[in-house]
């Protein structure tokens, strides 16, 4: 990755995917913890494009088909697929914040608009590919990757261009410990590469993101999409979540991870999800956030 980087932020104040309050202030969250002057501080050049629309007062909760806010959520990733298409054609490099993760619909939609062999990386406690047949809540948030993949609801399959995203074998899971019965089977049908807590604690670190790397790599990737949901970290160090899952991967070891993915020098594109102030300890989770786009970024502490 360069050093000086075209960076456009957009902000997905969405949190229709889940039914705890307070995600949708995620963005702010992140853009208060100092995102901005981080990055310009490493030489990038900044540009915050402000947020996609999503509509506030009280949310209703109106189930439809299985899938709860569809309508809010297919609006929210409509746009963001728009504006992330054309972010990618101007050369910019874009950096999204959440927001819940129902929002990768969006952003991956549009990066398939550049990118035809795209890799993802998905960092993050869950595996986040049920469909409304196998999910236990209705919640979107837990169904991005199955939408990506071609899997699910019409309306969210078809956001932005019709089908399919992304190829499952372009996908690495890393930090994985809560994973549905459905979502298993799933995931061993496609192939999906996975390196749960049982590799990471195993193996370090290290040699799971020189893995992913390699894996990804093997597969002629024509673009790399990190999408960090903050739930991937341990919750001592990321309270400020929805969905907390304990023996989580460590502040230390998300660390290194970021740095080995700017040192492979792959990533066209990232999003930081899952931020939810109101369930945090002061800003802690959107400062965690900002301290990992430093190192995601090229940070260097000598
Ligand atoms: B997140 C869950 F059942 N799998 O589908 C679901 F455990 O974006 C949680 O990773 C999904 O935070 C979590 O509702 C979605 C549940
Ligand atoms: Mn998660
Ligand atoms: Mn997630
Ligand atoms: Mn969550």
């Amino acid at each position: 990755m360069e050093k000086n980087l075209n960076i456009s932020l957009v902000g997905v104040p969405l949190d229709y995917g889940q039914s705890r309050r307070g995600v949708d202030m995620g963005p702010s969250a992140i853009r208060y913890a100092g995102a901005v002057p981080r990055l310009e501080a490493i030489g990038h050049h900044v540009t915050d494009t402000g947020d996609v629309a999503v509509p506030a007062g009280e949310r209703i909760g109106q189930e439809s088909d299985g899938l709860k806010n569809l309508d809010e959520v297919t609006d929210a990733c409509t746009e963001l697929a728009e504006r992330v298409a054309e972010l990618t054609k101007a050369g910019q490099f874009p950096l999204v914040f959440g927001g819940d993760h129902s929002m990768a619909i969006g952003t991956l939609a549009g990066l398939s608009e550049k990118y035809n062999n795209l890799g993802v990386i998905w960092y993050d406690a869950h595996a986040d590919i049920n469909t409304e047949k196998t999910s236990p809540s209705g919640n979107i948030h837990g169904m991005p990757l199955a939408v990506s993949l071609g899997m699910g609801h019409d309306r969210l399959v078809n956001i932005y261009k019709e089908g399919q995203k992304i190829k499952p074998e372009n996908v690495v899971i890393i930090g994985a410990r809560s994973v549905d019965p459905g979502e298993r089977e799933l995931i061993k049908e496609l192939g999906i590469k996975v390196f749960t807590m049982h590799e990471i604690d195993r193996d370090g670190m290290t040699s799971v993101m020189n893995q992913a790397i390699d894996y990804l790599t093997s597969k002629n990737i024509d673009g790399l999409h990190l999408s960090l949901d903050l739930d991937g970290l341990d919750p001592l160090y990321t309270p400020g979540v929805g969905t907390p899952v304990p023996g989580g991967i460590s502040y230390r070891e998300s660390h290194l991870a970021m740095e080995m993915l700017q040192d492979s020098g792959l990533l066209t594109s990232a999003e930081f999800v899952e931020v939810n102030p109101i369930l945090d300890d002061k800003n802690t989770t959107a400062d965690v956030a900002v301290g990992l786009i430093g190192s995601l970024f090229g940070e260097k502490l000598l």
